[in-house]
């Protein structure tokens, strides 16, 4: 689904595009490559594309992005080729859109757009849908200030310039009223996810997170855990689909391990090159659930050629929520496809195939190692008296076996060395 300048939905128009991008030989990955990536989130958003067509430029044309050389050039590809639009490889000004709509006479897309029209169209929940129209209104805001400064740049002349910069100011302010609106929906929202995340504090059940750029494998790998959940089939299965964002929400679910462990496994959102600067701020509340993790699991694609940009590009989002600091593993996922000679950035790496379950039993033994190395099971009597302390253990770890004797409480333990020092008086066998 794409939207026009006014975000309504273009409908029953087959939305045939023609690629443009600039190669000024800064990216990070070969312009080959994200113009490649360009045209798998066009697809995504449900576009056919005829050609791509890439310019070597270092400066940027402030009036059309491209050289008007090049605009002319595009003109004559996309009225051969039948193009009802051209999307470019990164974020336009409102005045280049405009300039460039008026000379070539399609619609222009940008990557911003489009990656907030994929969002836009794929997000299911409520919470999601608000958090997509808040980055699309906030993408649209400078554009209607940048607009009004032109305006009055150019001279609209009287009777232009008054009425259109009151015009603006007028959208401008609808725009805000409207975002504070949403953000005030978002809050309530919002407050229910806190309630749910101090239930699962509470629980004291380990936390991970799947990290990882889109389309990784991310839900496949939640999916093969949940398959793992023999005795606990309630638990569905999330969405997985090779496209790109197929996940927009996170989601929760518990895993339990053959020898009574058990820990919450969260799927989270992709990311993806360029992702608009306005989408991270929108989803970061979605995505400070992230935050509550002990362990992440960044989940990386070893079929892509790209993985390690795609890796580099996920740290980055993930320094930016603030959790690059929690103790990591690399997945190494789809090794049934993999390139050869992957390079792995440090120990903590695995290669797995989420599809075929290959090295997933190596997997739950580093998780075991990170989030269970030093607990132990004991038996312990706490006194009536000490009844205070049987409630911060309740609280603090697992309890297996609770029964009520004349000389106390009997309990049946989960203890890590922590808690084991702090109550080892009353701890009679392990
Ligand atoms: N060959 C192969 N394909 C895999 C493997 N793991 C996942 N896939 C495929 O990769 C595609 C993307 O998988 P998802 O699990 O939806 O990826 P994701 O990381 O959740 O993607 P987003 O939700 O978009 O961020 C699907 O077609 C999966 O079947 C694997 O180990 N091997
Ligand atoms: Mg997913």
């Amino acid at each position: 689904m794409l939207f026009n300048e006014n975000n309504e939905v273009i409908k029953n128009v087959e939305q045939k595009a023609v690629l443009v991008g600039i190669n000024n030989g800064k990216d990070d990955i070969s312009i080959e490559d994200s113009m490649e990536e360009l045209k798998e989130l066009a697809i995504a958003a449900g576009a056919v594309v005829l050609d791509s067509i890439i310019q070597n430029k270092s400066k940027i044309d402030p009036a059309y992005f491209i050289g008007k050389g090049k605009v002319d050039e595009i003109k004559l590809i996309c009225n051969a080729l039948d193009a009802n639009m051209v999307i470019f490889n990164d974020e336009l000004s409102e005045s280049q859109i405009r300039n460039l709509e008026e000379k070539l006479e399609l619609t222009i897309i940008d990557r911003t757009t489009l990656i907030l029209d994929i969002f836009a169209s794929r997000a299911k929940t409520k919470e999601a849908k608000l958090q997509v129209e808040v980055a699309q209104l906030r993408y649209r805001l400078p554009r209607l200030i940048g607009l009004g400064r032109s305006l009055s740049r150019t001279g609209g002349g009287i009777g232009t310039r008054g009425p259109g910069e009151q015009k603006l100011e007028l959208d401008r302010r609808r725009i805000l009223d409207k975002i504070s609106d949403i953000n005030r929906q978002l809050k309530e929202i919002q407050k229910n996810r806190k309630v749910q995340r101090a239930k699962r504090k509470r629980n004291q059940i380990p936390i991970i997170a799947l990290v990882g750029y889109t389309n990784a494998g991310k839900s496949t790998l939640m999916n093969k855990f949940l398959s793992l959940n023999l005795q606990k089939s309630e638990d569905k299965k999330v969405y997985s689909e090779n496209m790109l964002f197929a996940t927009l929400d996170t989601y929760h679910r518990r895993i339990f391990l053959d020898d009574k462990k058990e820990f919450i496994l969260m799927d989270t959102v992709g990311f993806v090159s360029k992702l608009p600067h306005h989408l991270i701020e929108a989803f970061k509340a979605t995505l400070e659930e992230v935050k509550e993790a002990d362990l992440l699991i960044h989940v990386i694609d070893s079929s892509n050629k790209n993985y390690d940009m795609q890796r580099k590009v996920t740290n980055k989002v993930l320094k930016e929520l603030g959790v690059l600091n929690k103790p990591m593993i690399y997945a190494f996922n789809k090794c049934d496809i993999a390139l050869d000679n992957i390079c792995y950035p440090d120990k903590n790496s695995i290669s797995i195939s989420a599809l075929t379950g290959y090295g997933i039993d190596k997997l739950i033994d580093m998780i075991k190692e990170y989030l269970f190395k030093d607990i132990k099971k004991y038996k312990m009597i706490i006194p009536f008296e000490k009844g205070n302390i049987y409630s911060v253990l309740c609280d603090k770890t697992k309890v297996y076996n609770v029964e009520y004797k004349e000389n106390g409480i009997h309990l049946e333990i989960d203890l890590d060395t922590a808690l084991y020092n702090r109550y080892k008086q009353y701890i009679i066998s392990s």
